[in-house]
């Protein structure tokens, strides 16, 4: 795994791009330029989502960076500031986890009144495996000073303030799953998903995974930065303070039958994904008509804090018609899905019970 970092010609590279761009055209394109793109529905049914049709959400034109040139900048509130190259990174222990990554403005289409932002269906949503090493890896080289609150993760991408970068608390930034990756899926990253260093931060949603990452600080005050203070937010407008997106909430998907399917009578197996940032999923109720008519479906794995499970339910004897299915997760905490999106501004971590309508006979 580890020779697999670090072979990346120009002519390489330019191939690479042509590659990526065949790959892309099983997502769902959302914009073109900056490239945002969901996950095509019947690739969110497998347990791992294969890296070409794993959603791409980028604020900025991606950046090209080389394997064999790039380095890392660890500086700020640490005892040894140094210059970290990737090349080095990759012939360091790695720990691979497999780990859901949700936007936090997956869903935001389906919240009324509309909220601003990327429209986002339910597709910003994937997992999978991804290889690295620890950030507290790094941060135990540079040794943290006593004064650092925060480790602020920049990317390569964007302007001035725009440039896109994240703080973590100490907590997060030091737990040993959050991972500087290098491979996702046993395959280097790919230029659209970070290459060739990332941050995964197992539990939180998506914009926690800093892409291309270019510079890691420890400050000693709270990051103010946009990314941080002006979007990732929940901010209801009713005058409350805003709290930042962290965690990812429980939430589940319904993945066959697809929307609007014709069904012939018989049972039928209704089946889906269910996570919660941080937590295990415990349960997952299946409805099979409006109401109050909840049923436990089974969980096909052992639930993992981090990373979805899948679930399945039999419905024994759908009657001929028009019919709404609907899933509802419960994790560990007792924290369940609401039966209607809780509505911010920025149209944030929707993860309200869905409905799937599909047909019998
Ligand atoms: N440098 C950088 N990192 C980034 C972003 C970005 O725009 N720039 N987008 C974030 C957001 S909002 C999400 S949801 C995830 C998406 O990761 P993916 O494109 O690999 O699916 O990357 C995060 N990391
Ligand atoms: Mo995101």
């Amino acid at each position: 795994m580890a020779d697999s970092i670090g072979t990346g010609s120009e002519e390489a590279s330019a191939s690479l791009e042509e590659r990526e761009e065949a790959e892309r055209q099983g997502l769902v394109v959302v914009k073109p330029e900056p490239f945002n793109a969901e996950t095509p529905t019947q690739a969110l049914a497998l347990g791992r989502t294969p890296t070409p049709v794993f959603y791409v959400r980028s604020n900025h034109a991606e950046p090209e960076l080389s394997p064999d040139t790039h380095r890392i900048s660890v500086e700020g509130a640490v005892e040894d500031a140094f210059m970290l190259e990737v090349a080095e990174l990759s012939q360091q222990k790695r720990r691979s986890l497999t780990v859901t990554l949700e936007c936090a403005g997956n869903g935001r289409t389906s919240m009324a009144p509309l909220p601003e932002g990327e429209p986002w269906g339910q597709g910003a949503l994937g997992t999978a495996i991804w290889t690295g090493v620890p950030l507290a890896e790094v941060l135990s080289r540079a040794r943290l000073r006593k004064e650092a609150v925060e480790v602020l993760i920049e990317g390569a991408d964007g302007k001035g303030s725009k440039r896109f970068a994240r703080a973590l608390p100490l907590s997060k930034a030091l737990h040993p799953d959050t991972l500087l990756a290098l491979e996702m899926n046993g395959a280097p990253l790919t230029r659209a998903h970070g290459a060739p260093v990332r941050l995964v931060v197992p539990g939180w949603y998506g914009m926690a995974s800093v892409k291309w990452v270019s510079r890691i600080e420890a400050l000693t005050r709270p990051f103010e930065g946009y990314y941080q203070r002006d979007r990732y937010i929940y901010d209801t407008a009713d005058g409350r303070k805003p709290e930042p997106v962290t965690r990812m909430r429980v939430k589940s998907l319904i993945t066959s039958p697809e929307e609007g399917a014709r069904l012939t009578e018989g049972p039928v197996v209704v089946q889906g994904m269910a996570w919660s940032g941080e937590r295990r999923v415990v349960q997952v109720e299946v409805a099979v008509d409006g109401g109050d008519n909840w049923k436990s479906a089974t969980l096909l794995e052992v639930p993992r804090p981090s990373a979805w499970v899948r679930w399945a339910f039999t419905w024994e004897n759908p009657k001929p018609g028009r019919h709404t299915l609907r899933a509802r997760a419960t994790d560990e905490a007792g924290e369940t899905q609401p039966e209607s999106a809780q509505w911010n501004r920025l149209g944030y971590g929707n993860n309200a019970v869905q409905v799937r309508v599909v047909y019998v006979g």
